[in-house]
């Protein structure tokens, strides 16, 4: 018996170094805001030009109205900027950048602003921990109000990032709208750190996914459209990358190499349907380069975009 409680005691001295030591000790409680809200006259091509084939286009081919996931103050006081500050020059499509570190706890407050259609809606998160009642995904007859948050309804999503949710991940629709929210934006990404590791300089979202007749990253197509990054030579840059809708997309970057995860050097990295990958590197090299997808009939259908670096 004595021995037993020995043994116990033993392992309650274990547990509490353990509990001093654990990494969870610096773990947060990190909140956001989101509201599904209508972007009533969404623009692809707001300079009206595709730039690859050097042809003028008309809003009626590039202006649509749709509903966008955007970020908010504290109980959705007002809106801010959904893409880190410094990032890019464009908002609303993607979702807000939901950034973490393995260890956190992720608090997801949503609520449904869709005065546009009055559509359900919801976030559905991949990547992460939860219980089925933060999965967010619409099945009849099986889930909850997470999966199905009626216009004017909010909805709390608890996530916790473990060690294996380090990297970049998608969220999306997965309500009874799922199909008409994916085809108009209504995606983000969670990006994860692991324990210690550092924060990019320049953190970059490329989303691929098709919209109307145009192939778009970011909810926009061509050149003039789509996002410009920018870094300066000596940063840390990270691209974020990610496809959506039912085809596969092949990243690449003009005059730059990175490791690809079988550790061999590349410039060009495919991504099918929410897939993601977070490729880093420090950056060296100024001038004006292009990214784009090198699936040939989608870089003509506007997947492509610009990337300055600037000298020291
Ligand atoms: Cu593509």
């Amino acid at each position: 018996m004595r021995r037993l409680a020995t043994i116990v005691a033993a392992l309650a001295g274990m547990g509490a170094v353990a509990c001093a030591t654990a990494p969870a000790a610096s773990a947060e409680l990190r909140q956001f805001w989101v509201a599904a809200t209508p972007a009533p006259t969404w623009n692809m091509a707001p300079n009206e030009r595709d730039a690859i084939h050097n042809m003028p286009l008309s809003p009626s081919q590039t202006v649509f109205p749709t509903v966008v996931y955007r970020r908010y103050t504290k109980d959705w006081g007002h809106p801010i900027p959904n893409q880190p500050t410094g990032s890019s020059n464009q908002d609303l499509i993607p979702g807000p950048l939901l950034r973490a570190r393995a260890g956190d706890r992720i608090y997801v407050h949503f609520k449904n602003l869709d005065t546009l259609y009055k559509r359900p809606h919801s976030m559905h998160f991949h990547g992460v921990h939860y219980k089925p009642s933060s999965d967010g995904a619409y099945v009849p007859g099986i889930s909850g109000r997470d999966g199905n948050v009626k216009p004017g309804q909010t909805w709390t999503y608890k996530l916790t990032a473990g060690s294996d949710s380090v990297g970049v991940w998608p969220y999306h629709d997965h309500s009874p709208s799922m199909e008409d929210s994916i085809a108009g934006g209504m995606y983000g990404m969670l990006s994860i750190l692991g324990k210690g590791q550092p924060r990019p300089d320049r953190e970059f979202e490329v989303v691929f996914a098709p919209m109307g007749d145009f192939q778009t990253i970011d909810g926009r197509a061509f050149v003039g459209n789509t996002p410009v990054f920018t870094s300066v030579v000596g940063q840390t840059i990270q691209w974020d990358v990610m496809a959506m809708g039912s085809e596969h997309h092949t990243f690449h970057v003009h005059g730059h190499r990175w490791k690809s995860p079988f550790g061999t050097d590349v410039d060009t990295q495919t991504v099918g349907p929410a897939e993601t990958f977070a490729i880093r590197w420090k950056e060296e090299d100024p001038g004006t380069w292009l990214y784009h997808c090198h699936v040939e009939a989608h870089m003509m259908a506007g997947m492509i975009g610009i990337y300055h670096v600037r000298p020291k």
